[in-house]
C-alpha cells in the first residue's frame, strides 16, 4: 500500500500517546526512527545517556511493531545511514514517496530550525503537531508571559495546579498553602535509611547496544558500565513504583541534602525516563498525589516533588521556547574564562566538586542541589564562560536535553540572563555546602578558613565574585545586605580575599 504520512519519532518522544501518532493509521502511515550521528555528537554526550537512548530507542521500536504499526528503524551502524535527522527523512521520503512527513516538534530549537526547512527541502508538506505531553504549550506559555514584568514560577506554578486540579482542595491548595519549601532544607546524616533507585540488568538489546558504544564513543565522556537504567516503560513505572514506595516519603524533608557516600538520596531518578517518554510527566503527579491521599507520603513531599515536575519542569520549557534562539548566547556578567579541565576528569582536591564530577562521570547523574550549589555555584563564583558550562551539563548528564538544561544552566545556576529565573545569583560561600552535606570533613581545605592556602576556595571566591560584579548586583535588594557585610569589612581583610581569589584562579587551568 502507498504510505499516506511519514511520521519520524524521536528518541525523546518514546511514548505510544505522542500526538504524532494520534491521528495516524497503521495500515497507510509509515514510522521512521533513526540512529544518527549528528545528535549523538552535536555536543559529545556522556556514553550512559547514548546507550539509554539507543536501547529505549529499539525497545519502543519493538513495541511500536507489536502494536501493529509499520516501524522503518535505521540502526547507528547501517551502512547507508547519513547521519542526521534531516538526511534519513529526505532518503525514506525518496524510498516511501509519502504524500506528507508528520513530526511532533522537538524539544530542541537547533532541530526546530531544522524542520522548518524541510518542506523547501523535501518539496512536501510538513506538519509540525504540538507536544501534548507538556501541560503548558508554547502558546499558552507565551500568553502566560505577556505583559508580565517578572516571569515568577510560583505563580506559573499555580495556574498549573489550578488547571490540573493536583492537590487542590475546591479552589484553594491542599493543606492551605501552595509551597512548602520552607519544610524542605533538612541535612542529612549518614546513618539514616536511604534506599537506592530501581536498577534493571541490561538484555540482550541493550548489551547489544553498550557493545555498538563502546566501539563508536570511546572519546565520549563518561563510564558505561555498570549500566542499570531501565529501558522500557514497564521497567521506568516499575522505577515509579520504587521511588513511591521508598524514597517519596523523605523526598521533601531532604531535598537540598548531599552526602558523600549517598549519590542519590531521595531523589527520584526519573527525569531521563520522563524526559525521553517513557514515563508520562502528569500520571506520574498524579501516582504521586495519590500516594499523598492514601497517607502513604506527606504534603511537603508530594507538593514538593509535584511543584518541580508541573512548576519547574513546565516553566523552564516555556522559557526556553519563549527566549532563544538569542538565549542561548547570554553572558550578564560577561565571563570568559574557559572550563576548567578537572570538570571532565574530576582531578581536583576540592572534595564536593570532586565528589559531583566523579558521580556524573560515573552515572550520568547528579542530583539537583549538586547541580546548583557545586558544579555551577563554583563555575559562577570563578566566572566561566556561561556557554561552556551550558554545553558540560547538556552532555554529562542523561536526563539532559537544550530545551530543559539551558534555563537551568544559563538562567538558574549561572545568572547568565541577567535574573529572569531568580531575582539574586545562587551564589554560596563553603558555609552553605558545609551545612547540608559531609563533603567538608574529608576535604584537604578547611570550609572555616576565609583566606590563605588552606582555605575552601568557594569563600574568596565568593566575595571576589561580588565585587568583580559590583556595578551588575550592588542593586540587587536581596543582595543589600552582603554588600554591607563587604563594606564593614576592614581594607586588609578585603584585600586577603581577593588575593586569595586571584590565587585560586591564576590556578585553574
Ligand atoms: P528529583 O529531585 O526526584 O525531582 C523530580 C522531578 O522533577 C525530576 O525527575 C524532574 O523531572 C523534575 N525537576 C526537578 N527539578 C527540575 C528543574 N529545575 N527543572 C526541570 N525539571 C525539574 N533537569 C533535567 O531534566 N535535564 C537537565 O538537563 C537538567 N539540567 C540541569 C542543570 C542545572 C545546572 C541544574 C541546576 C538543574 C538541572 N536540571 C535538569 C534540573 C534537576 O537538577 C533535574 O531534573 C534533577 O536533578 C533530576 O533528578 P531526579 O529525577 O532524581 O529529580
Ligand atoms: C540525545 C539523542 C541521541 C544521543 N541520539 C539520538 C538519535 O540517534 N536519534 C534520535 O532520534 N534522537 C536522539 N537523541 C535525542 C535528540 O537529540 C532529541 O530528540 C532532539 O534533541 C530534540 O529534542
Ligand atoms: Fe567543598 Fe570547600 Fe567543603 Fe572542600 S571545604 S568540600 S571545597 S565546600
Amino acid at each position: 500500500m502507498k504510505t499516506r504520512s511519514l511520521i519520524l519519532i524521536l528518541g525523546d518522544q518514546l511514548s505510544p500517546a505522542i500526538s504524532s501518532l494520534k491521528a495516524a493509521d497503521r495500515q497507510c502511515d509509515r514510522l521512521l526512527m533513526v540512529e544518527v550521528a549528528e545528535e549523538a555528537t552535536y555536543v559529545r554526550h556522556h556514553r550512559k545517556k547514548i546507550a539509554f537512548l539507543f536501547s529505549a530507542m529499539r525497545h519502543h521500536a519493538a513495541a511500536l511493531r507489536d502494536a501493529g504499526w509499520q516501524v522503518d528503524y535505521l540502526q547507528f551502524d547501517a551502512a547507508e545511514n547519513t547521519g542526521s535527522f534531516t538526511g534519513e527523512v529526505a532518503r525514506a521520503v525518496r524510498r516511501l514517496r509519502p504524500q506528507r512527513v508528520v513530526v511532533t516538534e522537538p524539544g530542541e530549537w537547533r532541530v526546530r530550525a531544522a524542520m522548518d526547512r524541510w518542506p523547501a527541502e523535501l518539496g512536501l508538506p510538513v506538519e509540525i503537531l504540538d507536544d501534548v505531553r507538556f501541560l503548558c504549550s508554547r502558546a499558552a506559555f507565551a500568553d502566560w508571559a505577556a505583559g508580565r514584568k517578572q516571569l515568577r514560577m510560583e505563580f506559573f506554578y499555580r495556574e498549573m495546579r489550578r488547571k490540573t486540579g493536583l492537590l487542590m482542595d475546591g479552589e484553594q491548595p491542599e493543606g492551605g498553602k501552595w509551597n512548602f519549601d520552607a519544610q524542605n532544607r533538612k541535612p542529612a546524616k549518614a546513618d539514616l535509611f536511604i534506599p537506592q533507585p530501581h536498577r534493571v540488568e541490561p538484555d540482550a538489546i541493550t548489551k547489544e547496544v553498550l557493545t555498538l558504544v563502546g566501539a563508536r564513543f570511546g572519546d565520549h565522556f563518561g563510564d558505561l558500565t555498570p549500566f542499570w537504567f531501565a529501558v522500557t516503560a514497564s521497567e521506568a513505572e516499575a522505577a515509579l513504583d520504587h521511588f513511591i514506595e521508598r524514597a517519596l516519603p523523605s523526598f521533601g524533608d531532604y531535598q537540598d541534602a548531599m552526602l558523600a557516600d549517598q549519590r542519590f538520596l531521595y531523589h527520584s531518578v526519573l527525569s531521563l525516563y520522563i524526559n525521553a517518554g517513557l514515563l508520562d510527566p502528569l500520571a506520574v503527579c498524579r501516582r504521586v498525589e495519590a500516594a499523598y491521599r492514601a497517607g502513604q507520603a506527606p504534603l511537603n513531599a508530594a507538593e514538593g516533588f509535584i511543584r518541580q515536575i508541573i512548576g519547574w519542569r513546565e516553566y523552564v520549557r516555556g522559557l526556553y521556547w519563549l527566549k532563544m534562539p538569542g538565549y542561548v548566547e547570554e553572558n550578564f556578567f560577561a565571563a570568559d574564562r574557559p572550563l576548567p579541565d578537572f570538570y571532565w576528569t574530576a582531578d581536583t582536591q576540592m572534595a564536593c566538586l570532586k565528589a559531583a564530577i566523579t558521580q556524573t562521570r560515573e552515572e550520568a547523574y547528579a542530583h539537583h542541589i549538586q547541580r546548583l550549589m557545586v558544579t555551577g555555584n563554583f563555575a559562577m563564583l570563578a566566572g566561566i564562560n556561561p556557554k561552556q558550562v551550558h554545553e558540560w551539563y547538556l552532555a554529562v548528564y542523561a536526563d539532559a536535553y537544550e530545551w530543559v538544561e539551558l534555563p537551568n544552566t544559563l538562567g538558574m545556576s549561572q545568572f547568565a540572563d541577567g535574573g529572569l529565573l531568580g531575582s539574586k545569583p545562587y551564589a554560596a560561600s563553603g558555609n552553605y555546602i558545609n551545612r547540608m552535606s559531609d563533603y567538608c570533613g574529608r576535604c584537604p581545605y578547611d570550609v572555616k578558613q576565609k583566606t590563605g592556602e588552606r582555605a575552601c576556595p568557594f569563600n574568596p571566591l565568593y566575595w571576589d565574585f561580588l565585587v568583580r560584579n559590583e556595578d551588575r548586583l550592588r542593586g540587587n535588594p536581596r543582595l543589600a545586605q552582603v554588600y554591607r557585610t563587604w563594606d564593614r569589612m576592614s581594607e586588609e581583610k578585603q584585600r586577603d580575599y581577593r588575593e586569595s581569589a586571584a590565587g585560586i584562579l591564576a590556578k585553574l587551568k
